[in-house]
């Protein structure tokens, strides 16, 4: 029999899930960072712990075009040999800098490779940053994949601030798509966020305190989904 649950996520409302239920052995979830925004979340995430006791067996992936996210994360792995790797995936030596056809096509290139990835997880969650080439056009493509290959499928996905011009459109657009692909999308709007804080406050401490909204978030929906509380 399905679960329901519900969830508040910041600028999305009440957004609901059917979710199956899962008898032992714990379910396998994968965490999957897209583009740089998305290899920070993820790194954020596996660092503040919180998701330790949501019930799932957890495995983290970053993936981006060009080795310089991914370099961060190595550097965290490096720096964390306690907690589990991140394994990282460059699908082109070059970054796709906003271009969201080349990051498609290198999606496409490496379809095998990913599709591999997602074999056997019975949830995928995608964390990216959208307004950029990477995050925007690979989200979308995954997602589908993941739900193909049988997982239960979230995004949580950043949006641009105002000021990003161009970005917000392509946001929109990957938010179109996704909404389409994923069973949920839950997207934290940069400028919503950072307009809750006083112009004083540090942009690091806003940044710090969305990523912990994000993985507040990611982590009652792995436990509604996994069954532990
Ligand atoms: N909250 C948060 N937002 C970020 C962060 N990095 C980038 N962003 C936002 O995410 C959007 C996408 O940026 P990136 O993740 O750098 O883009 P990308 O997916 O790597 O795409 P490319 O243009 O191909 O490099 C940006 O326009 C920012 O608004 C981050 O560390 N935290
Ligand atoms: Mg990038």
């Amino acid at each position: 029999m399905n679960r329901r649950i519900f969830l508040q996520t910041f600028g999305a409302g009440i957004a609901s899930l059917s979710l199956p239920a899962f008898a032992s052995p714990a379910p396998s979830c994968k965490i999957i960072g897209i583009g740089a925004a998305g290899c920070n979340l993820v790194t954020a995430l596996r660092a503040s712990n919180i998701l330790d006791r949501a019930g799932v067996a957890l495995s983290y992936v970053c993936i981006d075009l060009g080795p310089h996210a991914l370099e961060f994360v190595d550097i965290a792995n490096d720096a964390n040999p306690a907690l589990a790797p991140i394994k990282t995936l460059m699908l082109a030596p070059v970054r796709a800098g906003g271009r969201v056809n080349a990051a498609r096509a290198a999606c496409f290139r490496h379809r095998a490779v990913l599709a591999e990835l997602l074999t056997g997880s019975d949830m995928v969650v995608l964390l990216a940053g959208l307004g950029g080439g990477t995050g925007s056009g690979i989200t979308p493509i995954m997602s589908r994949a993941a739900r193909d290959a049988g997982a239960v499928t979230v995004a949580a996905v950043v949006t641009p601030f105002e000021y990003e011009g161009v970005r917000n459109r392509r946001a929109d657009a990957a938010i179109d798509r996704l909404q389409r692909e994923a069973d949920l999308v839950m997207p934290f709007s940069n400028e919503e966020w950072f307009n809750r804080y006083r112009d004083d406050t540090p942009m690091f401490d806003v940044f710090d305190a969305l990523d912990r909204q994000i993985a507040t978030d990611v982590k009652s929906l792995i436990a509604a989904f996994s069954g532990s509380t």
